[in-house]
């Protein structure tokens, strides 16, 4: 029996196919990095991650310790000590909120281990905390938007009735988003705020805020615009509107979004979302060019912003969002 076992190995694996195995002596010295993710909350969320896994890949030298905080802060913290005591030559982090980083960069710091900021930012006195930030502008991302329903309810002289569906609240990226909002309910007398809901970037929860403050109106409210801070929240409020009887388009509720996910344009492109606001997930290429310039000694700039472009029916095809990377 053992014989005809080694002759049927022999014959699937002849010298040639068998893997090769260099001695563990001259295995080249993988990197080791340390990712702090905050969850996996949207589609912009999976796509950032399957960004890092691509680019901190062993062939590409490095070890990746991936930790998944499930949108809480301490797990963050805890993951960063970890990271640390663990010696990794960087982390890499994408903070859940602004605010509470200080004590534990300032551990990092103390080990001498540079922090990479991804996505969203922080607020810390003290700058030298990160090495870098990449990611995106949020205010200037909310802006767009705002511009858009300027330019689209320009001619309305009634009321504009506003529904905002937020973000993770106080994360960088809904400061920057509500902030224009605000800002601009301000300056338009006819603009009026409906309600401001949370809908922490996720459908689920979204559908489910927007389904009972509908169903809590004395009447259907007349809704002009819905303001979603990021397609995941789009696609809640459009389910529990759509169930009410609303239509979401040009001759109804205009939906503005942010991210441009791949079913986010889909649904711009069916005319379900009106505006799409590009946020880019595929960062990690950035954030790897970035690790390599402080590894020889460089010194990065503070902020790196990627480049974003709007999106409304008309700029869409099926190929071309058929041929985007998320
Ligand atoms: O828009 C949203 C997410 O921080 C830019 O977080 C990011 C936001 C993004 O979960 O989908």
């Amino acid at each position: 029996m053992k014989k005809l076992l080694a002759l049927l190995l022999a014959l699937c694996l002849p010298a040639g196919c068998a893997p090769k195995q260099l001695p563990e002596e001259e295995l080249p010295a993988l990197t080791v990095i340390g990712v702090s993710q905050m969850g996996s909350e949207s589609g912009f969320r999976v796509a950032n991650s399957q960004s890092i896994h691509t680019t901190f890949t062993e062939e590409a030298g490095y070890r990746l310790l991936f930790e998944d905080a499930q949108q809480k802060q301490d797990n963050q913290i805890a993951a960063i000590r970890k990271f640390i005591q663990q010696q990794v030559e960087c982390i890499v982090l994408m903070p859940l909120c602004v605010t509470g980083w200080e004590s534990v960069l300032q551990e990092a710091k103390a080990a001498g281990i540079p922090v990479i900021l991804v996505d969203r930012t922080i607020q810390v006195e003290d700058e030298s905390l990160y090495a870098a930030h990449i990611g995106s502008d949020f205010q200037w991302e909310g802006e767009q938007a705002v511009g858009w329903l300027e330019e689209t309810f320009r001619d309305t002289e009634g009321p504009v009735n506003i529904l905002h569906i937020q973000g993770t609240l106080g994360s960088s990226a809904q400061l920057g988003r509500s902030a224009a909002l605000e800002k601009a309910i301000g300056r338009h007398e006819n603009w009026s705020l409906l309600a401001r809901l949370n809908g922490d970037f996720i459908q689920a929860k979204t559908y489910e805020v927007t389904a009972q403050w509908l169903d809590s109106q004395p009447a259907p409210p007349e809704i002009h615009a819905v303001y979603c801070e990021n397609d995941n929240t789009a696609f809640g409020a459009i389910q529990a509107l759509e169930e009410r009887g609303y239509t979401c388009g040009p001759e109804g509720v205009r939906i503005v979004s942010f991210d441009a996910t791949y079913q986010g344009l889909t649904y711009c492109l069916e005319g379900k979302i009106s505006l799409e606001v590009e946020c880019n997930p595929m960062m990690a290429p950035l954030v790897e060019e970035v690790f390599q310039l402080l590894k020889e000694g460089g010194t990065p700039d503070k902020h790196y912003y990627t480049r974003e472009q709007l999106f409304t029916p008309e700029d869409l095809t099926r190929e071309f969002i058929d041929q985007r990377a998320y």
